[in-house]
């Protein structure tokens, strides 16, 4: 049994391996799909790692199988009585929780990531997939939408009409066109899949982290800021990283042809 801030974890594993923190959805007999205890055991998890000085990189993936997350546990949609949007609130915090974070999360997408999966692997900054794997938004086949913003993450990240394409007919892609299309951003046979990702993961966790999470920050403004106040706000971002210790730490050790000691400040 894994404990996160205390509390007992019963559908997900947290673990590290040096400064990569490892969530593993592990409900693999129900494809990896999510029950709100687990929406919520994720949440907390995230939020966790986010505080942690010891990780400066996460990943997410679900328990080795058919699925990364098959979505949003339908049988126990069956059972919920869902009055307003307000109810479900907690529900929902652990994309929130994920995009807002400082530090980076990468999905590590090893199957089946439909619905809700797709969604949270949306929230994350980066997708590796297994050659195996399978994408898609497959609400509208029983009669519901995305509701975890598949409709308006997944219209940024590939656009309108692939994006309604996905939506509209709920069908499937596979990995490689999810490569192509600017879904995911490696693709790897499936035993490689988790060397490739923490190789990608390592490479950042050994960045600056106050560059990082300014990066991430800037970035993410790009899709709620119009132009001219998504500039103002990277300016400002970027002064904040050339008067940090780490900015002149970096700036010096290029000079000097040498690695940068980066302190995170
Ligand atoms: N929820 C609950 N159980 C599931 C789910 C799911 N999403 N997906 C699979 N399972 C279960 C199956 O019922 C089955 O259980 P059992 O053995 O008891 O019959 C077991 O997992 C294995 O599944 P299959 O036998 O169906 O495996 P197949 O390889 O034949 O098919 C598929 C795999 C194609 C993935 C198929 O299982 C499938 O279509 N699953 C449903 C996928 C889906 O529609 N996902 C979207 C769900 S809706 C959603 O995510 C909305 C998100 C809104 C977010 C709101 C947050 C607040």
């Amino acid at each position: 049994m894994w404990y996160v801030k205390g509390v007992k974890m019963k559908n997900i594993t947290v673990e590290k391996e040096g400064k990569i923190g490892i969530v593993t959805v592990n409900r693999p007999k129900e494809l990896n799909s999510m029950n709100s205890e687990t929406r919520r055991e994720l949440a907390t998890a995230f939020e966790e790692l986010d505080l942690d000085e010891e990780v400066n990189v996460s990943i997410l993936t679900g328990s080795p199988g058919k699925a990364f997350i098959a979505g949003a546990d339908i049988k126990e949609f069956s059972k919920m009585d869902i009055k307003d949007r307000k109810a479900m609130k907690e529900d929902w915090r652990v994309t929130d929780v994920i995009a807002n974070s400082c530090k980076p999360v990468i999905a590590m997408i090893n199957g089946f990531c439909l619905g809700g999966g797709l969604e949270i692997a949306m929230a994350c900054d980066l997708r590796t997939a297994s050659k195996k794997s399978k994408l898609g938004q497959p609400e509208i086949n029983i009669g519901i939408i995305p509701g975890a913003g598949g409709t308006q993450r997944l219209t940024r990240l590939i656009g309108e009409s692939r994006s309604m394409e996905l939506i509209l007919t709920g069908n499937m892609i596979n990995a490689e066109e999810a490569e192509n299309w600017g879904l995911v951003n490696l693709v790897a046979e499936d035993e490689d899949l988790r060397d490739k990702t923490m190789d990608l993961a390592k490479q950042i966790a050994e960045k600056s982290t106050f560059a990082v999470e300014r990066a991430k920050k800037s970035v993410k403004l790009a899709s709620s800021l119009p132009m001219k106040k998504g500039l103002k706000k990277e300016q400002e971002l970027f002064v904040e990283c050339f008067k940090s210790n780490d900015g002149k730490e970096g700036i010096q050790a290029f000079i000097e042809k040498r690695k940068p000691k980066f302190k995170g400040n």
